[in-house]
């Protein structure tokens, strides 16, 4: 079945997931050399699931079902295993492809410099292992995402921090004499259920900086406290963004 021309697609009643399937879209056929590409990283989120569904869409396409059908996807944590798999493509691990030819994945927030805030779905440390190990790093985002300037964590949860569990105190302190005006360990869904626990067993903080005018300072700086094991601050990662908007359309930054 030959892959739908994104023009042709039927358009979807929720216009922000039209904007998330455009961009996905997009950016899939636009970043990936189906020759010439063999290892596909695949993130997490809700944008994901399109990139992730359109790269099954050329899995079925009999000219380039051969080339597609050899990928390994690198998975970013449990759903984004779940994505390759669903969509019938290879899964790989990182340990076996350290070289990743081009990864997708999705952000909370992205600024002027494709700065990024990540680390809402709890993944941010595969997510960076996986965006660093890449050639291109392609983010797909819905256009709630871009920040009119600089990162902001005012008007959500934070910057996402991936912590040692026994450092919860401790990194808590370090964060608010850094300046942090907000400082949570994150929860899981209910009172009773305690904090969230990555796939690394690892504990989350969410901490308000306010606007991030030098992210990649107040990055080295979180980085550097006892028991940080990540920031979901991406700073000079991103090589590209698509940004779908709720006509349908999609802006590439
Ligand atoms: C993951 O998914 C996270 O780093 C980020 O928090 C989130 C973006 O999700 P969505 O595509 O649902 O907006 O990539």
């Amino acid at each position: 079945m030959p892959v739908p021309s994104i023009d042709s697609l039927p358009v979807l009643a929720d216009k922000l997931e039209s904007s998330k399937r455009a961009a996905a879209y997009r950016a899939i056929d636009e970043n990936i050399d189906f020759k010439t590409d063999k290892v596909i990283g695949i993130g997490s989120g809700s944008t994901v699931i399109y990139a992730a569904e359109r790269l099954g869409q050329y899995l079925k396409d009999s000219e380039y079902s051969d080339l597609v059908s050899e990928f390994i996807c690198i998975p970013t944590g449990f759903q984004s295993r779940r994505l390759i798999l669903d969509n019938g493509l290879k899964l790989g691990s990182i340990e076996e492809n350290s070289m990743i030819d081009v990864d997708f994945d999705g952000a909370d927030e992205i600024d002027d410099d494709l700065n990024l805030i990540k680390g809402g779905g709890a993944c941010l440390f595969q997510e960076k292992l996986v965006s660093t190990s890449s050639k291109k790093f392609i983010v797909v985002a819905d256009y709630r995402k871009k920040a009119p300037k600089y990162l902001s964590t005012n008007w959500k949860s934070g910057i996402p921090i991936e912590i040692v569990p026994s450092a919860y105190v401790r990194v808590s302190d370090d964060l608010k004499k850094l300046g942090a005006k907000h400082v949570i360990v994150r929860q899981g869904g209910s009172a009773k259920a305690g904090p969230v626990v990555t796939d690394n067993n690892n504990f989350l903080i969410d901490a308000d900086f306010g606007m991030l005018e030098n992210p990649a300072q107040l990055h080295d700086k979180i980085k550097a406290l006892v028991g940080v094991v990540e920031t979901g601050l991406f700073i000079d990662n991103a090589s590209k963004a698509y940004i779908g908007n709720a006509d349908g359309t999609v802006n590439v930054f």
